[in-house]
């Protein structure tokens, strides 16, 4: 066991002595480790990546008052095994906080939520469940009385990522634009640029509000029980006041790929409209009650915005030299770009499809 990961858990009030720790999951930003102990729970603990999230004190504070606030909703409804409903932090031994920090690295640590499961990939009948639980999960949010910072500001906003894009060319800080591909690739993306910002005018001109939202619907951020039950979403260090775009489209844009997210074969790669189908019934069964009818009409466009601006993410981080997202090859960010490329015109491909389905 490492025993400087052993002595950062001690600083939180872990019961029983813990008899391991080993890495946990796949995200690209933080790195998690699942700490066992002989006690009745085990926990996850996590190194929070302090280059993108600044003020840590922010994020905190927001995943603190979310998931009080969902705590209390799920009590007041006499919900059951709450404790694998919604996460819980654990305090700081000294400081009560819910971190550690030693000054250059920031540290937490959460209750391990036991016998759940994760999917890189859903069926249709589990899409329709998450579907209703990020529907809910936005209405519970709905009378948060607390205010929420931006983790990372603009974090969705296509503007911003478009212009971080123009940036990345301009600088060519890793030489990449040498490539022709790379090239073709930015001006493809350029082309659709003003069309793809259209929430970001919406908001302006006052027709399309921000509500709180989680802002990192993967698959994988979910957390199902053995009856396909969604339990509750983690990697709640996004949540944030966005448009409720963020969430239905970045779950498409997951669970309605039918290949990976960085797949190297693009034939594997298209845009799954059973899943759509299945999600949005579900979203809309717990969303309905507070969606206006601009950001009803717009879901096929955050279908389709979500694999653009990821697309333009991952190639930004590819032209600046992988300085973001986790790799595991140097092309890694490139082929990530030209998936999500490929998602991204399969998805504008349906959007008659999925227009005429909601209109239903
Ligand atoms: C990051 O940490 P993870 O892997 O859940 C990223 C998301 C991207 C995603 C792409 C804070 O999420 O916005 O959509 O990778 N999170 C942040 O897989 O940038
Ligand atoms: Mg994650």
């Amino acid at each position: 066991m490492d025993a400087r990961l052993l002595e950062i858990v001690g600083h939180f009030a872990v019961e029983g002595k813990v008899t391991g720790i080993r890495p946990l999951g796949n995200g690209l930003i933080n790195d998690t480790f699942l700490v066992e102990t002989d006690g009745p729970d085990n926990y996850v603990l996590q190194r929070i990546n302090q280059g993108i999230f600044q003020d840590v004190d922010l994020l905190q504070h927001n995943i603190d008052c979310v998931t009080r606030h969902i705590r209390k909703k799920l009590e007041a409804a006499g919900e059951t095994d709450i404790d694998r409903k919604v996460l819980r932090f654990l305090p700081e031994r000294e400081t009560g906080k819910s971190y550690w920090t030693d000054g250059t690295q920031w540290w937490r640590v959460s209750v391990f939520i036991r016998d759940a499961i994760t999917y890189e990939a859903v069926t249709p009948e589990y899409a329709g469940y998450a579907g209703v639980a990020f529907g809910r999960f936005e209405a519970m949010l709905a009378d948060l009385p607390d205010q929420l910072g931006e983790t990372i500001p603009d974090f969705h906003n296509m503007e911003l990522r478009a212009r971080q894009l123009r940036e990345a060319v301009a600088a060519d800080a890793a030489g990449r634009m040498a490539d022709p591909e790379v090239k073709a690739l930015v001006d493809a993306i350029f082309a659709r640029e003003a069309e793809m910002c259209k929430a970001e005018r919406m908001y302006r001109e006052g027709v399309l509000p921000k509500r709180i939202c989680h802002c990192d619907t993967k698959v994988n951020n979910m957390l199902f029980d053995r009856d396909g039950n969604i339990l509750c979403v983690i990697d709640l260090d996004t949540v944030m006041p966005s448009f409720v775009f963020s969430d239905f489209g970045d779950f498409l844009r997951t669970a309605a790929n039918t290949g990976a997210e960085d797949d190297p074969n693009l034939e594997n790669v298209d845009f799954n409209m059973e899943i759509f189908k299945a999600f949005a019934k579900g979203y809309l069964s717990t969303a309905s009650a507070f969606l206006t009818p601009v950001e009803r009409e717009n879901l096929p466009f955050a279908a389709t915005l979500f694999p653009y601006m990821q697309a333009v993410r991952f190639l930004a981080d590819y032209i600046n030299g992988d300085t973001y997202y986790k790799i595991k090859y140097p092309a890694h960010n490139l082929v990530r770009t030209r998936a999500q490329w490929k998602l991204y015109e399969a998805a504008c491909s349906r959007l008659a499809d999925m227009a005429r389905f909601l209109q239903q």
